[in-house]
């Protein structure tokens, strides 16, 4: 397959390019797009020296899979284009997440929404992370209602993001000055910030309202009330996800508990005999999301769960996913 990604320079793009190698996904030629800023560097990766490129349509178009990890406002200047060109595309960013005709896939959950789509959505990486888990969930006992709160990784805002968290911790920790933030709204060493994304009218988060629409749609539950609480802390990497579910029928911690050890992508870590439950410590390079902490929760009687998750968000949040959905895509098959 001749596979260009559009972004390669970030956090998630050069995660794409391990991904494709890890899973030894059939690369015949692998072009690497960038700012024209980074056009003409050379990055290293598992395929060899790979010399930048500034993305054009005539660059790009004989691809047969683009996997873009790029702004918003690009996908929506280029990804249909470049579908239209018969090129599998991939898209990271928040730009047709909620278009009726792109799905939006988290394979474990909706890999059938693929079919014969030339464009696929990937997910916000806290949604990636709650629908692998909330659905096995869903399947055994029903879900009616979620409340999520996030406690979110510097890399969630980019390779600036952890530069940010390492500069600013350097700065109090060996400097003795106060930290000073420029990516996030407030300092992130020593502090946490509940705010990700900007506010809306009603009062949440752009990234709060993202778990909530883009959950409703991969799970195919329009009406789904969930309501999220999202907060960056001062880790570098994973995502992780305090969840609480009232199910429509009886639940137990064993019997849930069950359910996740069976489930594709999820790993239950949960043996507080032994401290053991999800940390971003032990999930930070894993595929699976860690799940833990999973015990009933009195407030709705005997059909509730609270839980807790730890998910890489730059693998199954990002790359990973990006790329297990490439793996199902007709990627080479003229449209
Ligand atoms: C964060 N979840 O941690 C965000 C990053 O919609 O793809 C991903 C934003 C998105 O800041």
């Amino acid at each position: 397959m001749r596979v260009g990604v559009i972004g390669a320079t970030g956090a998630v793009g050069k995660e794409l390019v391990e991904v494709l190698a890890k899973r030894r996904f059939p690369v015949t030629e692998l072009k690497l797009f960038a700012s024209t800023r980074s056009a003409g560097t050379k990055q290293k990766t598992p395929f060899g020296e790979i010399t930048i490129e500034a993305y054009s349509l005539e660059a790009a178009r004989h691809l047969d899979l683009a996997l873009l990890a790029v702004s918003g406002d690009f996908s929506k200047a280029h990804a249909r284009a470049l579908a239209a060109e018969g090129v599998a595309v991939v898209d990271n960013s928040s730009a047709f997440r909620l278009e009726a005709d792109v799905p939006l896939v988290v394979p474990e959950v909706n890999a059938d929404a693929i079919g014969d789509h030339r464009l696929i959505a990937n997910p916000n990486c806290t949604t990636a992370i709650l629908v692998v888990a909330l659905e096995p969930l869903r399947q055994a006992f029903g879900v009616k209602r979620v409340i999520v709160s996030t406690y979110q990784a510097a890399s969630g805002a980019g390779a600036e993001g952890m530069a940010e968290l390492e500069r600013e911790t350097r700065r109090v920790l060996v400097e003795g000055q106060p930290a000073q933030n420029e990516v996030f709204a407030h300092p992130l060493a020593f502090n946490v910030i509940p705010q990700i994304d900007s506010f809306q009218p009603n009062g949440y988060t752009r990234e709060e309202m993202k778990v909530a629409w883009e959950s409703r749609k991969i799970m195919g539950m329009p009406d789904l009330p969930v309501s999220c609480t999202a907060v960056r802390i001062p880790t570098y990497r994973v995502h992780g996800e305090a969840v609480t579910i009232e199910t429509e029928r009886p639940v137990t911690a064993e019997a849930a508990r069950a359910v996740l050890a069976k489930a594709a992508g999820v790993r239950v870590v949960d043996d507080t005999a032994k401290q053991q439950y999800p940390m971003p410590i032990t999930a930070t390079g894993q595929d699976d999301v860690e799940a833990g902490r999973i015990r009933e929760n009195p407030v709705f009687g005997d059909r509730g769960l609270d839980f807790f998750l730890c998910g890489d968000q730059l693998l199954k949040g990002a790359a990973l996913n990006a790329v297990q959905i490439a793996e199902k895509m007709k990627v080479g098959v003229p449209a």
